[in-house]
C-alpha cells in the first residue's frame, strides 16, 4: 500500500464534525485510480471532514492482499476505517459519514428518504445507465421521473445540497462523463450537473479524473 496522502480541507466545519475523541486516528478512505471511492471522498470533501486517502494499486493486486481483506474481506473498494469500524460498499460509507458528520439531524422518516435514494443510486440507476444490454430499456424509464424531481426543487431534497445529491449525482455524472449520454431531454438533469460540475469539492474528486 502506497503510504496514506493527506489531503487539504476546509477550515469550516459544524459542531457535527466533531469526532469523539481528539485522539482518533484520522478517518481513512480506500480507493484505487478510477474507483467508486471518488463517490465518497466527493462526499468527505463536500463535509469538510479530514480524511486520509490509501491509493491501492488496484492493477498490483492490492485490494486482494491479506492488509486490505482485513477491511473489507470482499476485496472491492472503497472501504474506510473510522476508530473502530470497518466498512465497506460506497453507499453504506455515504449513509454512515452522513448520520455521523455530514447532515444535521434528521428524523427516522428522512433517513429513510437518503437510504431510499443512496439504495436506488447503487443498485437501479447505475445498472440502468451502464448496463448496455438494458440501458435502453431502463433509461427513458429512470431519467423521466428524475428530470420531474428536479423541476421541482434545487436538489433532489429540497433547496440543500445533501448526501442524496452525492449519491445520485455521482451516477448521473458518470453517465455523462464515461458513455457521453445526452441529457438535452431532460433539461432540469442538465441544469442540475452544470451545478454539480461548479461544486469545488466534485471538481477535486469525481471531475478531477
Ligand atoms: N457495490 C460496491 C461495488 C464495489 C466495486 O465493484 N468496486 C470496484 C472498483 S469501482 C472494485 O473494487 N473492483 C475490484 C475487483 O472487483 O477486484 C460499492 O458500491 O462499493
Amino acid at each position: 500500500m502506497r503510504s496514506p496522502d493527506l489531503l487539504n480541507h476546509r477550515q469550516t466545519q459544524s459542531p457535527k464534525h466533531q469526532r469523539e475523541s481528539k485522539d482518533l486516528p484520522m478517518l481513512k478512505l480506500y480507493g484505487g485510480a478510477r474507483s467508486r471511492a471518488s463517490i465518497d471522498q466527493w462526499y468527505l470533501e463536500e463535509i469538510s471532514l479530514p480524511y486520509e486517502f490509501v491509493m491501492l494499486d488496484m492493477a498490483a493486486g492490492e485490494h486482494r492482499q491479506p492488509d486490505f481483506l482485513a477491511i473489507n474481506p470482499i476485496g472491492k473498494v472503497p472501504a474506510i476505517v473510522d476508530g473502530e469500524l470497518k466498512l465497506w460498499e460506497s453507499g453504506a460509507i455515504l449513509l454512515y459519514l452522513a448520520e455521523k458528520y455530514g447532515e444535521p439531524e434528521a428524523s427516522l422518516a428522512t433517513r429513510a428518504l437518503w437510504a431510499q435514494w443512496v439504495v436506488f443510486a447503487n443498485a437501479t440507476l447505475g445498472p440502468g445507465l451502464f448496463m448496455e444490454e438494458i440501458r435502453a430499456k431502463e433509461e427513458v424509464r429512470l431519467l423521466t421521473p428524475i428530470n420531474h424531481q428536479l423541476e421541482n426543487s434545487e436538489y433532489f431534497l429540497g433547496e440543500t445540497f445533501g448526501v442524496v445529491d452525492v449519491a445520485v449525482g455521482s451516477y448521473l455524472a458518470y453517465a455523462q462523463i464515461m458513455v457521453s449520454m445526452d441529457f438535452s431531454d431532460y433539461p432540469a438533469i442538465a441544469r442540475y450537473l452544470k451545478d454539480i460540475y461548479s461544486r469545488p469539492a466534485f471538481q477535486k474528486t469525481i471531475g478531477a479524473r
